[in-house]
């Protein structure tokens, strides 16, 4: 399996977002370096400062392929030629509501679109993904049409695009499946999640066949946003598969990065990069943490940078207060410890929680009681 970011082409399509250029250039370096293969960094014809976006990072001499993404339109295709990028990606709609009440095209001028646009960028010595928007709500004879003309006229990849995001894992294996049964070509899964869905449907395609998944950072882009990078990355690796090519530790980094250059906050709960992925609480949890950490980890958090953290209130159990009192300094006995948790757990009824400030106070009323 291999990754394409397309954090700086579909993210950017985000309410809110627009990336200088010197921040385009920097994330690329900076996801270049966490291990990508392929980089989707804009589509050029929307405005001049992304041209210049593209064509710089395409100077940029990263080791993941840069990607730009046009419509099947010869003077967008020109645009993206002249940005020197080493893929292109020509995108055009297959579902019968998109031809029918978007283009106004039947389906013989949808394939003839996609040949000339095919033939015509291959042509131009550039290698060609083809994306049949709408994928997913595509008549599947169709799909495996258009998938077979595009690979015919040169195009080495073909993206199965869920670009509504109403997949399911079933219906996204069988049409990847399919696709993959009848035309010899690489698959992408370009899925997005406006269900939820978007990292089931991704790995239901690679298991099906797929090779190649479209994430963003902090899952940004239309809508809902795409496939979120890092719960991509290790989802697959708790799952057996080769992430050794990602510099995993560089997640944090990258995501704060992409939280200051849009202002989205990552949020709380959010899988992997949440600033509560490893927060443990209640007494039963932290237990069991403080005991054997894979006991409530999917994984050991040092892999991707972090750091595990045991939270202190009224859900805590001794265990947990005993080594928060260790690491504060204090040596504590079984007996004092019983009667320490008992008041974090009526300090923390009345005030919502207890900072090791309070707890401290807590530990030391408790010491000069029992020494009175
Ligand atoms: C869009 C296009 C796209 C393309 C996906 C791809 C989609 O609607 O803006 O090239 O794989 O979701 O269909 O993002
Ligand atoms: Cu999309």
């Amino acid at each position: 399996m291999i990754i394409l970011d397309s954090t700086l082409r579909e993210g950017e399509q985000t309410k809110g977002v627009s990336f200088s250029i010197e921040q385009k250039i920097a994330f690329a370096k900076l996801i270049d370096d966490f291990g990508v293969e392929m980089l989707e960094v804009g589509h050029p014809n929307v405005s001049p400062q992304i041209h210049e976006a593209v064509k710089a990072i395409a100077k940029e001499d990263l080791n993941a392929e840069v990607v730009a993404h046009v419509r099947a339109v010869k003077s967008d295709i020109d645009n993206a030629l002249a940005c020197d990028v080493d893929r292109i990606v020509i995108f055009l709609p297959t579902s019968d509501v998109h031809l029918e009440k978007k283009l106004g095209k039947n389906r013989q001028q949808v394939l003839d679109m996609i040949t000339q646009a095919v033939e015509y960028t291959r042509d131009h010595g550039v290698n060609v993904r083809y994306t049949p928007e709408d994928a997913t709500r595509t008549d599947i004879g169709f799909l495996v049409e258009v998938a077979r003309q595009a690979t015919e006229c040169g195009a080495d990849r073909v993206s199965i695009a869920d670009t509504v995001g109403i997949a399911t894992p079933a219906l996204m294996e069988n049409i990847v499946r399919t696709v993959s049964d009848s035309v010899n070509v690489e698959l992408d899964v370009h899925c997005h999640n406006d269900l939820g869905l978007a990292l089931a449907n991704a790995l239901a395609g690679i298991n099906a066949g797929a090779t190649c998944v479209h994430t963003t950072v902090n899952g940004l882009g239309e809508r809902c946003g795409i496939v979120d990078l890092a719960p991509l990355v290790m989802s697959t690796k708790v799952h057996g598969y080769s992430t050794s090519g990602y510099k995993l530790d560089m997640l944090p980094e990258i995501y704060e990065f992409i939280e200051s250059a849009t202002n989205i906050p990552i949020g709380y709960n959010s899988p992997v990069i949440g600033r509560n992925a490893f927060a443990h609480k209640s007494g039963v949890h932290t237990d069991g943490v403080l005991k054997s950490p894979d006991t409530y980890e999917p994984y050991n958090p040092k892999i991707i940078g972090r750091e595990r953290e045991i939270v202190i209130d009224r859900y805590t159990g001794r265990l947990a207060v005993k080594k928060r009192l260790e690491s504060l300094g204090y040596s504590i006995s079984n007996e004092t410890l019983m009667s320490i948790v008992n008041e974090v757990k009526i300090f923390s009824d009345a005030n919502g929680g207890v900072s090791d400030d309070s707890l401290v106070q807590i530990t030391g009323q408790i010491l000069t009681q029992e020494r009175s």
